[in-house]
Parts: C-alpha cells; sequence; structure tokens
C-alpha cells in the first residue's frame, strides 16, 4: 500500500506513535510518505519506502496567523496525486482531519478518490478539541472520515460525550511499543552518574505542560526522598519548566533532581530507573508510562483517562485520584522500599508492556486500511 501520514513531528506522544508505525509500515514493505511541517523528531530510519514531504508556510506580511491547514491541504492534493498514494492516514484530529477532507475534495473534483482514516490522540478532544469554536469542524471532519480510531476506549467515550453529534463508529486501537527498541540493559556506570551512592532513581518524561501535573512529580519525590536516599531525572522541557525550578528550590530539592531537556531517544536514560512518575490531570493513553514499563520501570500515574487501561494497578504500578500526593508517594515508597518488592513490580512492569508490543497492534492498522481500501473500491498494486 501506498500510505500518506499527517502528523505533528514534534516530541508529543501522537507524533511518536504516527512515526513509529510509518516506520513499522515501511519495514513491512509498504511506502509511507510522511506529510508535515518538518521533519519528525523520531524519524531517524531510512529506507527505500520512507518518504517526507515538507509543508511550507510562507511568511507573508499580510498573514498575522499562518494558514496551516490550506497549504497542508494543497500539499496533500499534490502528494496523492503524483505518488499515487492509496490512503492517508491523519493523526490528531486539529487541524489535520479538516486539512484531509478539503484534500479528498478537491482531489473528487479531478476524479480521484483518497479516503482518509483519522487517529484521535487526546488533547485534540480532551483539552484543545473542547474549546467550543473547534468544535463545529472536529465534529464534521470526524463524521466525514473514511473511519476513525481512538487510542484507548477512555478517549472515545470522551469523544462522545465532548461531541454529541459525532454519529461515526470510532474504533480503538491501542498504543503500542517496539519492545526491542528497549533492550538496553541497566548500564551501572550510567545509573552512577546519577545515583552516585546507589540511590533510588525516579524520573518523569513529559512535555511539562499544565495537564502533567509536574509540581506533583516534585512534590512526591520530595515524600520519597525524607524516607530513602533518591534522585529524580526530568526529562522533557515546556512551558512549566520555570515553575518546577522554583518549586526545587522552595523544597530544597534541586541538589536532588537533574534536568536532561528534551531526548530524542529516552530508552537509554529509562533503563537505567527505578520508578516512572506520572501524576497527569488526563492522558488518553499515557504512551510516556508503556514507553517506561517496556524498559522494566515500574509507574506511580494517576487513574484518569486511559492510564487505567495501561497501567495495572498493584502489579505494574500503582494508581491514585489527581492530586492525591501523599498516596501517590506511599505507593512509591512501598515500591522502592527493598530489592525483591522492586525487582517483581520491574518484571510485572516489562509483562504489562508486552500487551502492547507493536506486533500485535500493527496488524489491526493493516486490517483497518485494507477495509477502507475495499469499501472505496481501490485495488492496490
Ligand atoms: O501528552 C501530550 O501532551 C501530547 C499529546 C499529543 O497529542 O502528542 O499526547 C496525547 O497522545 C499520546 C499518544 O496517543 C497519548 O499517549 C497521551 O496520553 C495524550 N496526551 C493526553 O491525553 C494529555
Amino acid at each position: 500500500m501506498k500510505i500518506g501520514i499527517v502528523c505533528y513531528p514534534t516530541f508529543g506522544g501522537s507524533g511518536v506513535v504516527a512515526t513509529e508505525l510509518g516506520k513499522a509500515l515501511a519495514e513491512k514493505g509498504h511506502q509511507v510518505h510522511f506529510i508535515t511541517y518538518s521533519q519528525p523528531v523520531r524519524l531517524d530510519f531510512f529506507s527505500d519506502n520512507l518518504f517526507y514531504h515538507e509543508v511550507s508556510v510562507s511568511d507573508y506580511p499580510l498573514f498575522e496567523y499562518q494558514p496551516y491547514e490550506l497549504v497542508l491541504s494543497s500539499k496533500l492534493v499534490d502528494v496523492v496525486k503524483y505518488e499515487k498514494l492509496d490512503l492517508l492516514h491523519v493523526h490528531y484530529a486539529i487541524p489535520h482531519a479538516s486539512a484531509a477532507y478539503m484534500a479528498k475534495q478537491i482531489l473528487a473534483s479531478q476524479g480521484i478518490n483518497i479516503p482518509f482514516i483519522t487517529t484521535l490522540h487526546g488533547t485534540d478532544i480532551t483539552l484543545v478539541g473542547k474549546d467550543p469554536s473547534f468544535e463545529p469542524v472536529i465534529t464534521f471532519a470526524i463524521n466525514e472520515s473514511d473511519a476513525v480510531t481512538a487510542v484507548s476506549e477512555s478517549l472515545k467515550e470522551d469523544t462522545y460525550v465532548n461531541f454529541p453529534n459525532v454519529k461515526k463508529d470510532i474504533q480503538v486501537i491501542p498504543n503500542f511499543i517496539c519492545l526491542e527498541d528497549h533492550k538496553s540493559e541497566n548500564n551501572q556506570c550510567h545509573k552512577k552518574m546519577y545515583a552516585p551512592n546507589g540511590e533510588r532513581l525516579l524520573i518523569h518524561v513529559s512535555n511539562f505542560r499544565k495537564v502533567k501535573r509536574v509540581e506533583d512529580v516534585l512534590r512526591i519525590f520530595d515524600v520519597v526522598r525524607k524516607k530513602m536516599p533518591a534522585k529524580l531525572i526530568l526529562v522533557g522541557d515546556g512551558p512549566e519548566r520555570g515553575n518546577i525550578e522554583k518549586l526545587c528550590r522552595e523544597l530544597n530539592t534541586c541538589e536532588d533532581i537533574k534536568s536532561l531537556g528534551k531526548i530524542v531517544n529516552p530508552e537509554q536514560v529509562l533503563s537505567i530507573a527505578d520508578l516512572f512518575l506520572l501524576p497527569s490531570e488526563t492522558e488518553s493513553f499515557g504512551l510516556a508510562a508503556l514507553e517506561a514499563m517496556a524498559s522494566k520501570v515500574p509507574v506511580i500515574s494517576t487513574n484518569s483517562g486511559g492510564l487505567s487501561e495501561v497501567n495495572k494497578n498493584g502489579f505494574s504500578g500503582y494508581m491514585s485520584n489527581v492530586g492525591d500526593i501523599e498516596d501517590m508517594a506511599k505507593n512509591a515508597i512501598h515500591i522502592l522500599k527493598d530489592d525483591a518488592t522492586l525487582n517483581q513490580f520491574k518484571i510485572n512492569a516489562y509483562e504489562q508492556a508486552k500487551k502492547f508490543d507493536i506486533a500485535k497492534i500493527l496488524p489491526m492498522y493493516e486490517k483497518l486500511y485494507t477495509e477502507v481500501l475495499a469499501k472505496n473500491k481501490i485495488l492496490v498494486k
């Protein structure tokens, strides 16, 4: 199949999922074309059948806001037509689904039928999407998609609740992990750099947006370090970084915290960690938690959104109500209190991650593509 993938090229989970999906499809022999405004950060792998088409937005002084959606639609028309794509798969509804709809209509006027699949990722529905000014366009684009998927049951439900006029059947295809990529061994030399005296190593990875509640990470860590020697690694960057630096000074924890900034492939640093903290306000799925579990790191998370479909309470980690720092700290201390308990949770975390192995999830997307093409009577050569 010749598949066009539209996504955000940044560090966010939706871009990571879209890129890893494209890479895996290319490895299986499909021809994959990424169409976005810069090279996706995880697109670090090249093959004959992987292509990247840049959408460049002109900087005309009249435009206070650049019309990205229009140039994306035009680019889609061009790539579909000249690369003879069979289908488009757009990740994140805003503005990718409506841009794909526009491209589909333009191509239809030229006698070309291009089906498009929309994958909903989370904040397009739960945060940004709830803004009433987006509602009519998102509802329309979802209803007009040839197929729609959501990354968790919870996100599927949220979509029907937040967008009551969505009538489309939404299929859940969970996010996935390539276990092969998480084979880095727990390197004791690396671990010593961050925990020189055998301290427990806690980690948080996110884009430091308000929804991640990174302040809770620091408060949980503060309770844990009063009970046992511990260090915290922060990976990622974003709008909350300044507040976090301020809070670590207030709590007097800065010397036990290392901020590593943005890391393209966090597997190496995850492999030396003992516990992952994800106290988010909401997560449609929590890909960062799954990546941690694939690296044998148990997870302390909230129970909001789709997290309970990923983290298994009392097995791969624990879940608490949003903001219940005391409970999250208590659970963290329980997991970290002795090596035997920690090792059991590490084994369990990996077992849980296996449920989301790419080998199980990729065929679900391929089946969906085949069904959509068959419905559109498109024969793939
Ligand atoms: O988590 C973010 O803020 C980034 C966001 C994105 O769209 O890139 O992540 C969302 O999609 C990920 C991949 O499907 C999910 O694992 C995240 O849970 C989801 N984030 C939220 O729902 C807050």
